[in-house]
């Protein structure tokens, strides 16, 4: 496959970027997070989302370097913004493949402390699925959550663990799957589903947001059910740092 020639040395060419799609919390309406979305501007193909080279950059290994460029990208940017008073966190994507390398936990602590950030502004996104498939990620997990990284459970409800990651793992926010959010208000399983996702994380102390969140309609039900953060195309689509920073000025 073309790409995977193309991946090793896109880095170094500066051709990806990380765009940003802001969270927004229940009560306040206000940008509460900004999550992280790896594009790659690719010379020949186009702007390439991450569904199109994530797997690609986890089976060559470039993901650990990529991984890292994408967090100091996003801590770098988060510096800038805390420097214009927008005190929001931002949410940065982990495969569970870069939990391969045991200094990851140090690796972005050290991140971090080049930007002069405290962790608790910082949440480690992680998909549940392949979470428990070993013993050391819930370590190096909880040794980040030590560090003040917040951890969040991406996709919920989606994997053969949902349950089991909850059990063993603590994390501060879970992120309802968008493939409930989406039929929760045309099928009712989806409905009871989704119900069900979030009075359990209420009774844990876990927070939740709801992704993929396209209506109004979606959005009032969600509230009701006391969801915590939005998340989805009826605020914003992902977009630039630059367009990010436009729409924290704009609420300001
Ligand atoms: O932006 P888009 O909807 O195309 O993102 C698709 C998926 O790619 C997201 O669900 C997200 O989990 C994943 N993703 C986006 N950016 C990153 C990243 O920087 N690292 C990793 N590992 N996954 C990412
Ligand atoms: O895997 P992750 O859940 O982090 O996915 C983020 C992806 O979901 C991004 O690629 C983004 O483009 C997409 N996305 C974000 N909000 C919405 C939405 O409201 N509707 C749909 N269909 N996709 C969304
Ligand atoms: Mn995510
Ligand atoms: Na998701």
């Amino acid at each position: 496959f073309v790409l995977n020639n193309d991946i090793t040395t896109a880095l170094g060419k500066s051709q990806f970027e990380v765009y940003f799609q802001p969270t927004y919390h229940a009560h306040t309406n206000q940008i509460s997070c900004a999550e992280a979305l790896i594009r790659w501007n690719h010379p020949e193909y186009g702007i390439l989302s991450p569904g199109e080279f994530i797997k690609l950059a986890e089976g060559t290994g470039e993901i650990l370097p990529i991984g890292e460029w994408v967090m100091d990208s996003a801590c770098r940017i988060l510096s800038e913004w805390h420097r214009q008073q927008f005190k929001i966190k931002v949410a940065v994507n982990v495969s569970a493949l870069q939990f391969l390398d045991v200094t990851l936990p140090e690796v972005f602590y050290e991140i971090t402390q080049r930007y002069n950030l405290d962790p608790k502004w910082i949440e480690i996104e992680i998909t549940e699925s392949t979470l428990l498939n070993t013993k050391r990620i819930p370590l190096l997990l909880q040794q980040l959550q030590e560090m003040g990284f917040g951890i969040v459970l991406d996709d919920f409800g989606t994997g053969y663990n949902s349950l089991k990651s909850l059990q063993e793992l603590q994390p501060e926010k879970i992120k309802v799957d968008r493939s409930f959010v989406e039929k929760m208000l045309v099928d009712d399983r989806s409905e009871t589903i989704t119900t069900s996702i979030i009075w359990m994380a209420k009774m844990l102390s876990v927070q939740v947001v709801s992704e993929g969140v396209e209506t109004v309609e979606q959005r009032d039900r969600l509230a009701d059910l006391e969801c915590n953060y939005f998340q989805g195309y009826l605020y914003s689509r992902p977009v630039s740092a630059k367009n990010m920073t436009r729409l924290l000025q704009k609420q300001s």
